[in-house]
């Protein structure tokens, strides 16, 4: 495991084991490759992402936080889309190595510029463990003397071998369609046919799905939604999304949306997930 830095000095923590290797960016705490062994990279990257810190990469395992989607109304105009935590510089708290894999520890703080946008102050943790299995679990600390609500995102993007290969279980039958602005109800599985943008309000704790490589398990914590989304052919006006990779991603992601998650002063909450294979 080393520290490493590129050509626009982000860094980047860098993990070979005897399970996986992965690579985890201090920009955002965004795990941007993990591989176990003899297995496919799990994990989308566009190789048009913006590697230099301008923007959020796209790909990887972004976290959305302290909002999902837009900025909610009342924190006024020109927020960043998905919050802020994907787009600011993390502490590394320590990295430790065990039979089981590689721990990776971050956080982030309030700071003059976070409460600007949102003003509450906070602490974030967030625990990487690169192992057989990529477990990641995000926890918010309410450090403020009033409660708080936050929406967030485990946004993970992951690879596959083509969209025909793509079903979903376990997502429950409730969604609301981002693309239709509706909400609707789903019978069986999901299959990945078509531009899709879903937020599903029962999922169950466990999301599995196939990749066309592998069949993939979501153990879910602290969740009260999942989204499914391949923007499809609208990638091509993405100038951070190379315009045929659709082909080969598709967003499973564990969240906290609807009503949010309440926490009160002092309090904390932990959104996780355990990425394993079947
Ligand atoms: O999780 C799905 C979604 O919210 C979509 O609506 C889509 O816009 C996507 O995330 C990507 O958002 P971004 O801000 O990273 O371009």
């Amino acid at each position: 495991t080393q520290l490493a830095t590129n050509e626009s000095g982000l860094s980047y923590i860098l993990i070979k084991n005897q399970h996986a290797e992965a690579a985890i960016a201090l920009f955002g705490a965004h795990v941007l490759h993990y591989q176990a062994k003899d297995k496919q990279p799990l994990l989308w990257m566009s190789h048009t992402s913006a590697q230099d810190g301008s923007k959020p990469f796209r790909g990887g395992v972004p976290i959305c936080w302290p909002w999902f989607g837009p900025a909610p109304a009342e924190l006024g105009t020109g927020l960043p889309a998905h919050g802020f935590a994907r787009g600011l510089i993390w502490q590394l708290e320590g990295v430790s190595e065990t039979d089981e894999g590689t721990f990776v520890h971050l956080s982030l703080n309030d700071t003059a510029e976070t409460l600007a946008m949102w003003p509450h102050p906070f602490r974030l943790e967030f625990e990487v463990r690169v192992g057989a299995t990529l477990t990641m679990s995000l926890t918010t600390e309410n450090t403020s003397d009033k409660e708080f609500r936050v929406f967030e995102a485990l946004h993970t993007y992951f690879n596959t071998k083509g969209t025909e290969f793509v079903t979903v279980k376990g997502l429950g039958d409730s969604f609301y369609d981002k693309l239709t602005k509706s909400d609707s109800v789903q019978d069986g599985d999901f299959h990945l046919i078509a531009a899709v943008d879903r937020v599903y309000s029962k999922p169950a704790k466990v999301v599995t799905f196939t990749t066309g490589y592998d069949t993939i398990e979501l153990d879910n914590g602290g969740e009260n939604s999942a989204v499914v989304w391949n923007p499809w052919t609208a990638a091509e006006n993405m100038a951070d999304f190379d315009s045929d990779r659709w082909q080969t991603m598709v967003c499973v992601e564990t969240c906290v949306t609807g009503e949010g998650q309440t926490i009160a002063a002092g309090e904390e909450h932990t959104l996780s997930t355990v990425i394993s294979y079947q």
